[in-house]
């Protein structure tokens, strides 16, 4: 086992929030010695903090929870849905403000307007939310049947394969290009900074100063 002891080990997802990451991470002092959007580097060297070697992976956004659960990264940047879904045991200590958006069923206008499924009728429901999607439909004693996809969920419905679909929504441009509209708004999105539990208690000393470093940092981001 390599000696994580003297390491500080970032977990970064290299899709759409990357951007926005990266100001924040450079406010902290947190700057990676390659350019991580290029690279092709699964894990880049950062600085030196304290005697400690700080290191960024890269990976993707759906990873970063089990990485940072399982201790092979100390702490990570999730979306709040993966952190809904996933329900990792991690600290997340600071809401990061950036990535914001919503997790929504959708469904065709017409079926929309028809009004939301009744208790006792049976749906099907593409997502790659499925445990968010079986609680939401349980607690309206819907009866769904989840039809999971890894991505571009807005086309189910269109050739018929789902009367629903639940995804995150942003600017809604995606499922108004396709014919589709949010039924209901499940929670509101964005990206969150999680901790290892034990990482925080053996290394609270490197990473409750990054904490107030990255807080400083997302207020200075809210006020502009
Ligand atoms: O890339 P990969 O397949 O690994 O996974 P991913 O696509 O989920 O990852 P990534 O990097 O694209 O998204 C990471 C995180 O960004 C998500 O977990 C969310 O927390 C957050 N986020 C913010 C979004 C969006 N906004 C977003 N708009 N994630 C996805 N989208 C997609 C959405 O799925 C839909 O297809 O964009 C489309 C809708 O956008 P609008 O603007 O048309 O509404
Ligand atoms: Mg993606």
């Amino acid at each position: 086992m390599p000696d994580n002891s003297r390491t500080l080990t970032i977990a970064l997802s290299k899709g759409r929030i990357l951007d926005d990451t990266l100001p924040l991470l450079e406010h902290a002092n947190l700057v990676p010695k390659e350019d991580v959007r290029k690279t092709r580097k699964l894990m880049v060297d950062g600085p030196t903090i304290n005697g400690t070697m700080v290191r960024f992976l890269i990976i993707r956004a759906a990873d970063v929870c089990t990485y940072v659960e399982r201790g092979a990264a100390d702490i990570g940047i999730s979306g709040r849905d993966l952190l809904l879904e996933h329900r990792p045991h991690v600290y997340e200590p600071l809401d990061l403000k950036i990535g914001v958006c919503r997790l929504c069923v959708c469904g065709p206008k017409e079926l929309v307007e028809k009004g939301a499924p009744k208790e006792g009728s049976r749906i099907r429901i593409a997502t790659k939310y499925d445990y968010l999607a079986e609680q939401h439909f349980l607690k309206l004693s819907v009866q769904a049947e989840i039809i999971h996809l890894y991505g571009s969920m807005e086309l189910a419905p269109l050739v018929g394969m789902a009367e629903r679909i639940i995804d995150v929504v942003e600017t809604g441009n995606t499922l108004r290009a396709n014919g589709l509209v949010e039924e209901t708004t499940m929670f509101d999105i964005s990206s969150r900074l999680i901790v290892n539990p034990a990482s925080f208690a053996t290394k609270k000393a490197l990473i409750q100063p990054i904490i107030e470093n990255l807080r400083e940092a997302v207020d200075r981001n809210s006020a502009s």
